[in-house]
């Protein structure tokens, strides 16, 4: 059985919680509900993580290598800053969808940079949390 791991990057804790014009109703919790019952429904595992710390990112995608089939990656600001979590993207390359929640590329310039980018396979920006299940979709079925 495959197995998708989904990071999630800083305050993505946070939703629903607060500017939900942006980033919708849903909390993180009914989003991990969601995503479960996705991975049951496509009959893969999934692994779900969110830290508020670039670091534990890095570690999450290196301990990737060899033992994960997909990630889905939120890095939330990391996305615009880090240099470190694409690296870490290069060096295990684990197949990868980027996942923004708002879309990215109709809000404010420095959302405009994406480091994560260039080393996944594709970006899925601006389709709310279903873009999390449509990002494991292709990851398992390439569509
Ligand atoms: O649209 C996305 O999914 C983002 O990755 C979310 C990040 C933001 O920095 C990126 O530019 C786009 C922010 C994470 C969520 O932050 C919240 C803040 C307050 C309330 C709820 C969520």
């Amino acid at each position: 059985m495959k197995t998708i791991r989904v990071i999630n990057g800083p305050n993505l804790n946070m939703l629903g919680i607060r500017e939900p014009d942006i980033y919708g109703k849903t909390d993180y919790k009914a989003l991990c509900e969601l995503i479960e019952k996705h991975a049951k429904e496509l009959g893969v595992k999934v692994e779900i993580m969110q830290s508020n710390h670039e670091g534990d990112l890095v570690d999450w995608i290196q301990e990737a290598f060899n033992t994960i089939d997909g990630i889905v990656i939120n890095p939330g600001a990391y996305t615009h800053t880090s240099v470190a979590i694409l690296d870490a993207a290069k060096a295990v390359g684990v197949p990868m969808v980027e996942v923004h929640i708002s879309d990215v590329s109709a809000r404010e310039d420095f959302r405009q940079v994406s480091y994560i980018r260039a080393a996944c396979q594709k970006t899925i920006s601006g389709h709310g949390i279903n873009g999390y299940l449509e990002a494991m979709d292709f990851l398992c079925k390439g569509e």
